[in-house]
């Protein structure tokens, strides 16, 4: 089936943003919170395949699949259809007074889908923070342990447990205190930055984290080590190799349950139908969204059958959990996925962009790093030889790719990565014609 209706061409036919989206901006002024912001205030008329179309008539080169949401493409017909379907049948009963098939089907699809042959459990929920949360929830009431080990550049989540998970400061938890307790941060195996070298990283990182779980916490006090396989807000960390395996054993050795929070990585993103799979990782329980459901607003936890099982009944829940719609959504979203062949596009898309990247790498030393997996590919930009942040270099290329009618996204705790995401059904003329842009933008500063 055709994946949109949407022609897969990029079109600037006005200023961007045009004059329209301008006047809705100015209308949002006094009718949105400040504090939600947009990293491109064009406002979306439709979308599909791998094109934005705005109010002004301008269609953009999707870079950015509304941050690793859209996998399969926006408003897939086969997505639109079965959620309608749904839409037009009920609404909403809520799974905890009246359940309804599609809920049992997502779950029995995410136990099969995820890392490892054990049985497993899942619970549905609407968010990415919401996953997190009752991850660590889960793993707390299954241990009867607290504390909870986070890493250097962790990105979980905007609630008051998942802001104590995440890592930076601005803009997500200033001011926003006080935090949950029992939370402790550790390095992260960020090769590129790692003082001894890349070599070195995984190894010594891998050795640090233990070393500081067993002094400063007790691993017998630890509930859960929650980790992103990639990190993804942080800037596209790909953990150096031998990290993420010592951690798992050392996870499991001591009881302490493993949570790969694969929010942002999963669903095929990575080259990969799960971001742990590259290392042979299984975790004890991973939270997704994002990709779940092309849009619709679901997220999960799935997880070894004993520790998901170990919560009382009524322990877990939410009103609009596993919502209908967005379980017909996760349906035909993860249908298409498999049978589209998704995971080895976006094994295709890595190739090509880090291929033109690390091109661009040589010609360019504002270019520091390139990185990523499959369709979740980063250049982290610098002002020199000692990896200074280039976050200024990062500001002129991003507005003008904006310009140009790319929607390209940023990331990093330095705020100087730029990282792409594009829809795994893009064709691979928007992704070069995408690239030329950013080619073009680095020329030029
Ligand atoms: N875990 C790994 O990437 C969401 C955040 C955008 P929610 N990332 C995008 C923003 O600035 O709010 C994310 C993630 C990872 C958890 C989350 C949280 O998912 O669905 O946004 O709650």
């Amino acid at each position: 089936m055709a994946a949109t209706e949407v022609a897969q061409s990029r079109r600037v036919v006005t200023e961007i943003p045009g004059p329209k989206s301008r006047a809705i901006q100015e209308r949002r002024r006094s009718a949105v919170a400040q504090g939600v912001g947009s990293v491109l205030p064009v406002y979306v008329e439709r979308a599909g395949g791998g094109i934005v179309e705005d109010v002004d008539g301008n269609a953009l080169i999707d870079f950015g699949s509304g941050i690793a949401v859209t996998n399969v493409g926006n408003a897939d017909p086969r997505v639109v259809e079965r959620a309608s379907e749904q839409l037009g049948r009920f609404t909403h009963t809520c799974f905890m007074v009246n359940p309804y098939e599609a809920y049992v089907e997502v779950c029995e699809a995410l136990n099969r889908i995820t890392p490892g042959d054990h049985e497993k459990r899942s619970i549905l929920l609407n968010s990415g923070a919401e996953a997190v949360e009752n991850a660590v929830k889960i793993a707390r009431n299954a241990t009867g342990r607290q504390a909870v080990v986070v890493f250097d550049h962790a990105y979980h989540g905007r609630t008051n447990l998942t802001m104590a998970l995440t890592a930076k400061n601005m803009p997500y938890k200033q001011g926003f205190g006080p935090f949950a307790g029992e939370i402790h941060r550790m390095p992260m195996a960020y090769a590129y930055r790692w003082p001894t070298g890349p070599d070195n990283c995984g190894p010594e990182a891998a050795d640090m984290v233990i070393d500081q779980i067993t002094k400063q916490i007790g691993a017998e006090n630890v509930a859960a080590v929650v980790i992103e396989p990639i990190q993804g807000e942080g800037g596209f960390i790909e953990p150096a190799p031998g990290f993420l395996p010592a951690i798992v054993d050392f996870c499991r050795a001591n009881g302490i349950v493993f949570v790969a929070d694969e929010v942002q990585t999963g669903f095929a993103r990575t080259g990969h139908m799960f971001a742990c799979e590259h290392e042979g990782i299984v975790p004890d329980l991973i939270a997704t969204a994002k990709g779940i459901a092309a849009g619709l607003p679901l997220a999960a936890v799935t997880g070894r059958a004993e520790l998901m099982d170990a919560v009382h009944g009524g322990g877990l829940g939410g009103t609009y959990g596993g919502n209908p719609a967005a379980c017909a959504a996760a349906l035909a979203s993860l249908s298409a996925i498999e049978s589209d062949g998704l995971v080895e596009r976006a094994r295709e898309i890595g190739e090509l962009m880090l291929g033109r990247l690390r091109d661009m790498a040589g010609k360019y030393d504002v270019i520091g790093d390139v990185r990523g997996r499959g369709a979740m590919i980063a250049v982290e930009l610098v002002k020199d030889a000692d990896r200074t942040p280039d976050p200024e270099s990062l500001a002129k290329v991003m507005s003008f790719c904006h310009s140009r009618g790319l929607v390209l996204l940023s990331a990093g705790t330095y705020g100087n990565v730029i990282r792409m995401l594009p829809p795994l059904v893009i064709g691979d003329d928007l992704l070069n014609e995408g690239l030329d842009l950013l080619e073009e933008a680095f020329s030029l500063l």
